[in-house]
């Protein structure tokens, strides 16, 4: 497998500061040897550190902060994500908050194509607030909204984000793991008939029924690269305190393994975020369950092979 890593220390999308700390303290709990020890061969290209230029400083819309930072990222990190997909690398972004979702998903639908891929946003919110119907004016509370084709016409206006257009129709997005969702962000899910699996599904059908529902509605022909958008706060606040805006009642580590074990299977992912790990967020020992979760997490969607536990198990086995 080929695998390029990209740091993105982005956190102007919501108020909480440390989250843009996540990447490097992903690295510093050691992600890249656990994913050349457990994944086999890979072929890690790193490409660092991701920072860009604020070239709309002028630029607002009204109740979404730091507008321009968030368009002037997203721009520029689209492009690296392209690059990246180009280089024929799954794209492995570390945020951040949740609002760089907007540059990697366009980066990623302008390497291959709108029609090409599907997304799969994992996350305790859906993220699907305009400037209009959101309560908070944070950016990562909006990403969905911002990509969605049936939504444009809810952003009339988007200064200084000429070059963008919205690509991504909401027949090719599942979510799974909603348990906190606005109530704007309900109705536009049931008018446009968003594909959604909330912790009610999960708790009814089980994970793996539920991932494997999630891929057909997406992708039913099951042949389009699939872009997965993991938010660390799908997860249960148990498993991973260290985020900032945490839900109760949420997915069991296993789950999120599961479920990027079951992507990795389709032989057709094509590009990952792992956003809101906030290691300033909780205790010492937090942060480490924290990060050690969203390393597990990673490491299930490059195909962590069992192999090695099973070696582990010879002098139990027949
Ligand atoms: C809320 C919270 N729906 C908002 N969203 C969060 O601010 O729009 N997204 N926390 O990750
Ligand atoms: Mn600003
Ligand atoms: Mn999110
Ligand atoms: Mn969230």
């Amino acid at each position: 497998l080929k695998i390029g890593i990209l740091d993105v220390p982005f956190e102007k999308g919501q108020d909480k500061s440390g989250v843009a700390k996540g990447p490097q303290k992903l690295r510093e709990a050691g992600l890249i040897d656990k994913l050349n020890e457990c994944c086999g061969s890979l072929d890690i290209k790193d490409y660092g550190e991701f920072s860009y230029k604020n070239n709309c400083k002028d630029a607002q819309v009204s109740n979404m902060k730091h507008y321009d930072d968030v368009i002037s990222c997203s721009k520029e990190l689209s492009d690296k994500v392209e690059e990246i997909v180009r280089d024929d690398r799954i794209c492995l972004t570390l945020g951040g908050d949740h609002s760089i979702g907007i540059g990697t998903i366009h980066g990623h639908i302008k390497a291959r194509n709108d029609e090409n891929i599907a997304v799969l946003w994992v996350d305790a919110h859906a993220d699907l607030n305009t400037n209009q119907t959101s309560t908070s004016g944070n950016a990562h509370g909006m990403p969905m909204a911002f990509l969605a084709k049936e939504l444009a016409s809810f952003w009339p206006s988007r200064p200084g984000a000429e070059w963008f257009t919205p690509r991504l129709s909401v027949r090719n997005l599942a979510y799974i793991g909603l348990r906190s969702v606005d109530p704007y962000e309900n109705a536009i899910m049931h008018n446009l008939g968003i594909s959604y699996f909330d912790m009610f599904d999960i708790q009814r059908y089980g994970i793996d029924a539920v991932v494997s529902a999630a891929l057909d509605k997406m992708d039913p022909h099951h042949n389009k690269a699939i872009h997965v958008s993991f938010d660390i706060d799908s997860l249960d606040p148990l498993e991973a305190p260290s985020t900032g805006t945490p839900v109760r009642g949420g997915l069991l580590l296993r789950e999120g393994i599961h479920i990027m074990s079951a992507v990795y299977k389709t032989g057709r992912l094509g590009a990952m975020d792992m956003v809101e790990v906030n290691p300033m967020i909780g205790s010492e020992s937090d942060v480490d369950k924290t990060l050690s979760a969203a390393i597990h997490i990673i490491i299930a969607a490059f195909g962590r092979n069992k192999r090695e536990i099973k070696a582990d198990m010879q002098h139990i086995l027949p």
